[in-house]
């Protein structure tokens, strides 16, 4: 079993529903149990793509599995909730993204983990931290909050009420 950890992000629609969904489709995977979900924060749009505040979050995750089953379960749980393609780095209903999947690296065209940009930016640093303050990198570094300056946090938004009372047993 792989503790990996998720960003969510919605800034289109009823965010925080949206959050929820995703969370409960992201458990409702073979192999897949939400073990721990952050509150939700209300975070600065970071890109340069003018749009709105983003509902953001991060999950951490049991897994049964290999990274890349991970994140295309999570590309298609982005379809089905109703993400349109759009502009890179522009506004989506939903966004889900592999940020560590144990201590493994992965470099291929379809995913990178260690999220690459992951330390610069707050939204989720700040959430990451919050569920998992003792966060290590592959090469052992910890997570810190200390470069995380892109995609600033304006709020707290609560908990998402689907995982409340997380951390749950994995069985
Ligand atoms: N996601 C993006 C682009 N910009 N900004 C914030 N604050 N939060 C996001 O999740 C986000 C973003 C594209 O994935
Ligand atoms: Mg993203
Ligand atoms: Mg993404």
């Amino acid at each position: 079993m792989i503790r990996a950890y998720v960003a969510l992000g919605s800034n289109l629609g009823d965010r925080l529903a949206t959050l929820e969904s995703a969370l409960r489709a992201l458990d409702a995977l073979p192999g897949v149990t939400v073990a721990a979900v952050s509150s939700a924060y209300e975070t600065e749009p970071w890109g340069g793509v003018e749009q709105p505040r983003y509902a953001n979050a991060v999950a951490a995750l049991d897994v049964e599995g290999d990274a890349l089953s991970l994140l295309r379960a999570c590309k298609a749980i982005e379809r089905t909730l109703g993400r349109e393609p759009g502009v890179r780095f522009g506004p989506r209903t939903i966004d889900l993204d592999v940020l560590l999947f144990g201590d493994r690296v992965v470099d291929s065209p379809e995913l990178t983990v260690p999220h690459p940009r992951m330390l610069e930016r707050e939204f989720v640093v700040t959430p990451l931290l919050e569920i998992a303050p003792h966060a290590v990198l592959p090469d052992g570094s910890p997570v810190t909050a200390e470069r995380a300056i892109e995609g600033r946090i304006t709020g707290v938004l609560g908990r998402l009420s689907a995982f409340r009372d997380a951390p749950r047993g994995a069985g």
